[in-house]
């Protein structure tokens, strides 16, 4: 006799080929209009589901965890980033919890870079230029950004990520820093032409433009406190296309207001979907609603990896992307 299908709860609208394949595989409660789930709706999921499909808009924290039936036995994220799950939290309670690590490395470093070249060259305003139909005609010291060529790129987290930014900015002229919390082995280091700093505060002192490629955990939690933002020089600019916790965003909005700091591109921000209004008056800042990731190849293929790390799990194998808790 076959087994019955699992429950599975899926808390956003996924591209429609993976729902349909969730459809086939699993007994998927779909959320067609895609609205996040409230915290009442949520808690009822846990209590019922087999598996839940969360995303970065579900905040999983113990207290949610303390109401899971026990059924629960498996939280198949929708994501890279495992910073809204409490996974010392679901380990406590039995319950696995996987991720999507790979498949969103190459668009989210093109994202980086896209944010690098828009600050540095002023690519948003001067689209917000055209659109005003201010725009008068050229001129000779209008507009004028910095060269992004022979630039000192400063790379805070070696990961997947920070790697791939590393070939493209190798690739735009930028020579490549880095802090990670391990340093990379010396072939990696040759191939990406990097430079290794133990000391993140030597770094940010001598960098002209940093970016922030590391996950959020408690460790990482303001790693660009104040503190560090004042060791970055004037001229730079910071980029940030992982978790907007990373960085103090009131200092930062201060010290980009006064001058302190040249310019920045943000990508994620540290009470998404709230921004800091002031950061929006700012001309020198390039915003954007996360979507460093958001392609639809990416998206699918993040979609596959849920269906793959669920099938393992039923079938009594361990999940290629199980997170671990010294991960977290
Ligand atoms: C995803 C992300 O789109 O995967 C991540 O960690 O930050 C995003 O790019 C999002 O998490 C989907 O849940």
């Amino acid at each position: 006799m076959p087994r019955s299908k699992p429950l599975v709860i899926v808390t956003r609208k996924l591209p429609d080929v993976v729902e349909t394949r969730m459809m086939e595989l699993f007994n998927a409660r779909l959320n067609d209009d895609d609205q996040p789930m409230t915290r009442e709706q949520l808690v009822e999921a846990v209590k019922t589901a087999d598996i839940l499909v969360p995303t970065v808009t579900d905040r999983i924290d113990a207290s949610l965890l303390a109401e899971a039936g026990p059924n629960l036995r498996l939280i198949a994220s929708f994501g890279a980033g495992i910073d809204h799950i409490d996974i010392p939290a679901a380990r406590g309670r039995d319950i696995t919890v996987t991720n999507t690590p790979g498949v969103l490395t190459e668009d989210t470093a093109d994202m980086t870079m896209a944010l690098i070249l828009a600050v540095g060259r002023r690519l948003t305003e001067g689209e917000r230029l055209v659109r005003s139909g201010q725009w008068t005609g050229w001129g000779p010291t209008s507009m004028l950004g910095h060269r992004i060529w022979g630039k000192r790129l400063g790379i805070i987290g070696m990961g997947r990520i920070g790697r791939a930014l590393a070939r493209r900015a190798k690739g735009f002229g930028l020579s490549v820093h880095y802090h990670n919390r391990r340093r990379l082995p010396e072939e990696v280091e040759q191939e990406l032409d990097a430079t290794y700093w133990e000391s993140l505060d030597q770094m940010l002192a001598r960098m002209d433009i940093i970016s922030v490629n590391c996950p959020h955990t408690p460790a990482t939690y303001h790693l660009l406190s104040a503190r560090r933002l004042a060791l970055i020089r004037p001229h730079a600019y910071i980029v940030n296309t992982s978790r907007g916790e990373v960085i103090d965003e009131k200092d930062l909005t201060r010290r980009l207001r006064e001058g302190q700091l040249a310019g920045a591109g943000l990508d994620v921000f540290e009470h998404e979907p709230a921004i800091n209004p002031k950061l929006i008056e700012l001309p020198n800042v390039v915003l954007l609603p996360h979507m460093g990731s958001a392609t639809i190849e990416g998206r699918i293929d993040m979609g596959e990896k849920v269906i793959v790390n669920i099938k393992s799990f039923i079938d009594g194998h361990s999940p290629p992307d199980r997170v671990l808790v010294e991960q977290f």
